[in-house]
C-alpha cells in the first residue's frame, strides 16, 4: 500500500523526470553547438576549417573565426591574408577552394592515393576519392549580374564581378570553349592601348577582334560593363591568374 506521504514524493519525482528528461530535438540541436559562439559550428571548425571549437579567435587577431570565414579571411593565420592568396598544405590549392571541394586545408593527399590534391584537379580527377573518373571544368558568365562564377564538376570555386561589353561592343552569349591561352596580350584600338594585359582565355575568334577573359589593370568598375566585347576581369593573381593558371584549353565557357 502507498501511502499519501510517498504518493507525494512519487510525483514529485515524475515531474522533476519530465522536466529534465532531453526530448529528441534537444538532442538533435546537441550535434550543431557553436560552443565558442563564434558563428560556427563545431563540427564544421574541427571537420572543415580546422579551427578550435572551444576558441572563438583560433589565430588570436582579435577578429572571431566566424567573422574572418564570412570576408574571406584566413582563421589560422594572424596577418589578414584572404584565404583565396594561401596553400596551407602546398598541395596547389588555394585554402577557398579546399572549402569549396571539402579537401583537407592541412592534408595535401586528402584522399591518400598518392597524388596531391593539386594534382588531381589539375589533371580533373576527384581528389576526395581514388577512381579514375574525369570531372569536369567550366566557366560561367552572367552579363546580367556582372559576374563570373568557375566550377570543378559541382563545386563552386570561385564567384566574383567582371566588367562585360558596352551596349555598342557587347559580349556574344552562347557556349563556346578555351580556344586558346595567352599569358600576355597587347590590346588596341581606336581610343585604347593596354599593352602587357596578363591571364588571357580566348573563347571566340572573330573578323579581326577575338573575344577573351582576361584580367584588366585599367579600371576598377567591376560590376559595370565597361569593355570592348571581351570579359574583363581584376588583374590581380588571387583573381584572374589562378583562373588561367586553373583553366585547361577546351573547358567550357557559357555566357548567359
Ligand atoms: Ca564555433
Ligand atoms: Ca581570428
Ligand atoms: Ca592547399
Ligand atoms: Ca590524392
Amino acid at each position: 500500500m502507498i501511502c499519501a506521504k510517498n504518493l507525494g514524493i512519487t510525483l514529485i519525482l515524475s515531474m522533476v523526470f519530465v522536466l529534465f528528461v532531453p526530448n529528441p530535438i534537444n538532442a538533435q540541436v546537441s550535434s550543431l553547438d557553436d560552443s565558442d559562439n563564434d558563428g560556427l559550428l563545431d563540427e564544421d571548425e574541427l571537420n572543415i576549417y580546422h579551427t578550435n571549437p572551444n576558441h572563438y579567435d583560433s589565430d588570436g587577431d582579435s577578429f572571431s573565426d566566424g567573422e574572418e570565414i564570412k570576408n574571406g579571411y584566413s582563421p589560422l593565420r594572424n596577418n589578414r591574408q584572404k584565404m583565396r592568396e594561401i596553400d596551407t598544405d602546398k598541395d596547389g590549392l588555394w585554402d577557398d577552394w579546399e572549402i569549396a571541394l571539402g579537401t583537407h586545408l592541412n592534408n595535401p593527399d586528402t584522399d591518400r592515393d598518392g597524388y596531391k590534391d593539386g594534382e588531381e584537379v589539375r589533371n580533373g580527377y576527384d581528389p576526395l576519392s581514388s577512381g579514375t573518373e574525369k570531372i569536369a571544368k567550366r566557366i560561367e558568365v552572367n552579363l546580367k549580374n556582372q559576374s563570373l562564377q568557375y566550377f570543378f564538376g559541382n563545386a563552386k570555386l570561385d564567384d566574383f564581378k567582371i566588367s562585360s561589353g558596352l551596349p555598342r561592343t557587347p559580349t556574344p552569349s552562347g557556349n563556346f570553349t578555351v580556344i586558346k591561352k595567352r599569358p600576355t596580350v597587347h590590346y588596341a584600338g581606336p581610343g585604347y592601348d593596354f599593352p602587357n594585359t596578363k591571364w588571357n582565355l580566348m573563347f571566340k575568334e572573330g573578323r579581326g577582334y577575338n573575344f577573351y577573359v582576361h584580367g584588366a589593370y585599367w579600371h576598377n568598375d567591376f560590376g559595370k560593363p565597361k569593355s570592348h566585347g571581351c570579359v574583363n576581369v581584376p588583374h590581380k593573381q588571387e583573381y584572374m591568374g589562378r583562373l588561367y593558371d586553373w583553366a585547361d584549353v577546351g573547358i567550357a565557357v557559357m555566357i548567359s
